[in-house]
């Protein structure tokens, strides 16, 4: 004998439903109640608006997933086919039941427009927030982070700086493919594009080292695409402010090439120049030429810019980068790459004397 359809909610339907809002109940209060910050500290302005926003969306969605999920289960346990149904049997077919359908449409669209207005504050808050007390730039270049300040000659790399407790905006951009400039910390993020200027404002208050994060996928070394934001006291932040643009006006610490330690430079390469070059003879490319034989090998005698091979040479090409022909057969081979220069490999003039005492040094095994 078939059963037929059991109508209405289900054995223990009511004590389930207590139950799940017992439990909403108690994730809601923890959602509400729990410091994000102690997860992930918040060193910037907006940081805890978002995280307010953070917490009304898993709020909610707290609460859907509890009650779609709890009932899921429930109901499938209840209402599972039992041996003795027939093979035949169907569940109940219900039709229209707009009671229901009138809730399950009021409900969430109550709770979306919640949401959208909350975020919309938030995001106009956001674009109207102050932020001229300093204004720089932010590029990204595979696979590195420049960023350019009005009060600097040059730009400086992977490392940006900024005064506690002042308003900055950065206006981010791409030179070449398509990156993404990401401080979880600041809780802020923005897609690097070539062509495209999309300013962030904030305000740092928490001074520390954060990490920024290239977070859309930008070619084979995106992994090491990381730079750090260093949140200064307004003294640190001059100071590094000086300190840097002395250093880029020549002014701290002259090439002398004597001095060149080949070990220091053994590291240094390791850290900088091995992603492009290896130690090989110069066939064995990376993206460069490999280095290994700079000075010894018979097949390329002179540099790639077609000058002898020198210490004053081999530093001039890591002071000033090099993209033209290759020259180094004494023939105008089309050139290699783009060998960057002294800023944008991040290099000092104490390290450029290290690095051409290691090159060399390899020449002479
Ligand atoms: C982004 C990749 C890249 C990085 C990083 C890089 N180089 Fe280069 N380097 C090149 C390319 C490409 C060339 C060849 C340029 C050309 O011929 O047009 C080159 C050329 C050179 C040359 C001339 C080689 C020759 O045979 O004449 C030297 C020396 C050199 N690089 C040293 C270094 C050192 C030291 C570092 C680390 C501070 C470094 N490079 C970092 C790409 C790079
Ligand atoms: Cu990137």
């Amino acid at each position: 004998m078939a059963h037929s359809p059991r109508p209405g909610l289900g054995p223990g339907f009511w004590q389930v439903a207590i139950g799940l809002t017992i439990l909403n109940v108690i994730v809601t209060i923890l959602i509400v109640v729990y410091p994000i910050q102690n997860i992930l500290p918040e060193a910037a302005a907006p940081a805890r608006n978002i995280d307010d926003l953070f917490k009304l969306l898993s709020v909610f969605g707290n609460a859907i997933f509890v009650y779609v999920v709890g009932f899921l289960i429930y109901f499938t346990i209840v209402w599972r086919r039992r041996p003795s149904d027939s093979p035949e049997a169907i569940g109940i077919q219900i039709h229209d039941a707009p009671k229901l359908e009138l809730w399950w449409t009021v409900i969430p669209t109550i709770l979306v427009v919640i949401i959208a207005i909350y975020s919309v504050k938030i995001w106009s808050d956001l674009q109207n927030s102050p932020g001229d007390a300093l204004t720089m730039e932010a590029i990204g270049h595979q696979f590195k982070f420049e960023f350019r300040y009005a009060a600097l000659k040059n730009s400086v790399y992977d490392e940006m700086h900024l005064p506690v407790d002042t308003p900055v905006s950065v206006h981010v951009t791409s030179d070449d493919v398509i990156h993404s400039f990401w401080v979880p910390e600041v809780r802020i993020k923005a897609d690097m594009v070539l062509g495209l200027i999309q300013t962030l404002r904030f305000t740092p208050n928490n001074v520390g080292k954060y990490r920024i994060i290239c977070t859309e996928f930008c070619g084979t070394n995106h992994g090491d695409m990381v730079g750090t934001m260093y949140i200064d006291s307004a003294a640190d932040f001059q100071k590094w402010l000086a300190a840097t643009s002395k250093s880029q006006n020549g002014g701290a610490g002259a090439l002398v090439l004597s001095k060149g330690d080949a070990a220091l430079g053994r590291a240094l390469f390791g850290q900088k120049c091995s992603t492009c070059h290896s130690t090989g003879p110069f066939e064995q490319k990376i993206v460069g030429p490999g280095l290994g034989k700079l000075a010894s090998d018979p097949a390329h005698p002179d540099l790639v810019t077609g000058e002898p091979v020198t210490p004053q040479n081999v530093a001039s090409i890591l002071q000033n980068g090099y993209g033209g022909n290759d020259l180094s057969t004494g023939k105008a081979n089309p050139p290699i790459g783009t060998m960057p220069n002294q800023q944008a490999n991040a290099i000092s003039n104490g390290d450029i004397a290290n690095l051409v005492a290691f090159l060399l040094s390899m020449s002479k095994k």
